[in-house]
């Protein structure tokens, strides 16, 4: 080994923010929709609803909380105002929040409590605010924009550190407006003046990242079925659907989310999020109908494992708790991750690699299999294919494979292949595509071997690897 340190791989392409990078280490996280419309077997709230509907007495944010805390979800996104324009906190805006309602009176205030509670509890918070307003009067004028530029001041200033602020992309449409009720169309690509909007969040809450159809930190995935595609690249180059020059939430060739682009231009990953029901919001058809925790599993290795967020839509029914049912299907879906997850049979491996940047051992292939993310093997420049070889003193089983590389300076794998060692030969066991900040293979069976190897078969740039991780879950 050389004694001259060598330099880290020069930033490739478009890479992470501090605050995007710690997004991808959430992996999974909850999207509460809960308002009027939970009492009018409604989707999409009119927004002509009597805030007397909502009452939900047994209402209690710390369970909930710990529920998700138990489940292992990181963070939990709370819809603090959906389409209906019903505001779960009591808004200087309007009338139409939890102070017109029964519930705690009318001085309650339903962001407060989760945001105490997941203080409490070590949960992240992010807020979703609907642009979309079918019931404010001012909708689709430019004086909206004070009046949705002041919730989110309230929102953003009011309960501490937020994690994400989300950004929907549904705009428009038939709505009560304050007793008009008719069809209001917003031009999507000018209406909100994004660029400020986002400006101002970025100054009131530095660590949170941005959602939206376009990010700007990070992206929809293209579908609401949970699943990201393959190949998965969080680099990204938003177009627009009506001007393609003019890409803005609710106006982009979204599909294209699904796998991201290939040397796209910006670092913008992506959140899968999709409900653990039929719908968003609570109805009483769609008790018993919640996935299983297979299914789940399967989205966790479509999203998570592709390199993308979870975000796993939950309801509270209208006596404001979680159904029972939908508990039950978390705590078996965690229960399956934490057992596989627990213990990494490739940690103490013997690692070799055909190629360690600068032969110094800053970059050495024993990275991978040292339960440390910062820590990377990496190639010297000029080399973009590479083997990985790791021994193990005893034979091991597994069927999960989880590799990570190290995204902080950009994505570069565009192809690997995976083998063991088997009768003094090399036996393929999966060819890949991307690998970006995590993926997972699911083998169809388990395998065991003495030795696994992960050859590189294509990289944009020279090749990092902080992790070569082997499970067993079956
Ligand atoms: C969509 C909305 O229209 C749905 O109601 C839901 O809030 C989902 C998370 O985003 O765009």
């Amino acid at each position: 080994m050389r004694h001259e340190p060598s330099k880290p791989p020069a930033p490739y392409g478009a890479c992470p923010s501090p605050a995007q990078l710690a997004w991808h280490e959430l992996e999974r996280y909850a999207i509460l929709h809960f308002a009027l419309n939970t009492y009018t077997d409604a989707e999409w709230a009119f927004g002509d609803e009597s805030p007397r509907l909502f009452d939900p007495r047994d209402f209690d944010a710390d369970a909930l909380v710990r529920v998700l805390k138990e489940t292992g979800f990181s963070g939990l996104l709370l819809v603090a105002k959906h389409h209906g324009g019903f505001c779960l906190w009591p808004s200087a805006t309007t009338d139409f929040s939890v102070e017109a309602s029964p519930w705690r009176d009318g001085k309650g205030d339903m962001v407060r409590e989760f945001a105490d509670a997941c203080r409490a509890h070590g949960v992240k918070l992010g807020i979703y605010c609907s642009p979309w307003d079918r019931n404010h009067a001012t909708y689709g004028t430019p004086a909206y924009l004070d009046v949705y530029r002041t919730q989110l001041r309230e929102l953003l200033t009011g309960y501490g550190d937020l994690f994400t602020v989300w950004f929907d992309g549904a705009n428009g449409g038939d709505g009560f407006y304050g007793g008009a009720r008719e069809a209001r169309t917003i031009d999507r690509t000018t209406y909100y003046d994004w660029p400020t909007t986002w400006r101002m969040v970025r100054e009131l809450q530095q660590n949170a990242v941005l959602f939206s159809d376009v990010g700007p930190d990070i992206r929809w995935v293209g579908n609401e079925a949970g699943i990201a595609k393959d190949p998965h690249w969080a680099t990204y180059t938003p177009i627009g659907g009506s001007k393609p020059e003019a890409p803005a939430p609710g106006d982009t060739q979204y599909e294209r989310g699904e796998t991201g682009d290939r040397g796209g231009k910006f670092w913008i990953p992506a959140e899968c999020d999709v409900p653990l029901r039929p719908g968003w919001f609570w109805h009483a058809a769609h008790e018993g109908k919640a996935k299983t925790p297979a299914q789940l599993l399967e989205l966790y290795f479509a999203s998570v494992g592709r390199g993308a967020c979870l975000d796993l839509g939950i309801v509270l029914d209208p006596s404001g708790r979680m159904p029972t049912g939908d508990v039950d299907v978390l705590r078996a879906f965690s229960a399956t991750l934490r057992s596989t997850f627990a213990q990494d049979f490739a940690r103490g491996a013997i690692a070799r690699a055909t190629n360690v940047r600068g032969e110094d051992a800053a970059f050495s292939p024993q990275h991978v299999v040292d339960g440390h993310a910062p820590t990377y093997w990496a190639t010297d420049d000029d080399v973009t294919t590479a083997e990985l070889t790791l021994e193990f003193d005893a034979p091991v089983t597994f069927d999960v494979v989880r590799l990570r590389e190290h995204v902080e300076f950009g994505q570069r794998v565009a192809r690997f292949t995976l083998q063991v060692a088997e009768g003094g030969a090399w036996r393929t066991i999966h060819e890949g595509s991307t690998i970006g900040a995590r993926r997972l293979v699911k083998l169809d069976a388990p395998r065991t071997t003495s030795a696994v190897r992960v050859r590189i078969d294509e990289a944009l740039a020279c090749p990092t690897l902080s992790e070569v991780a082997l499970f067993r879950m079956e």
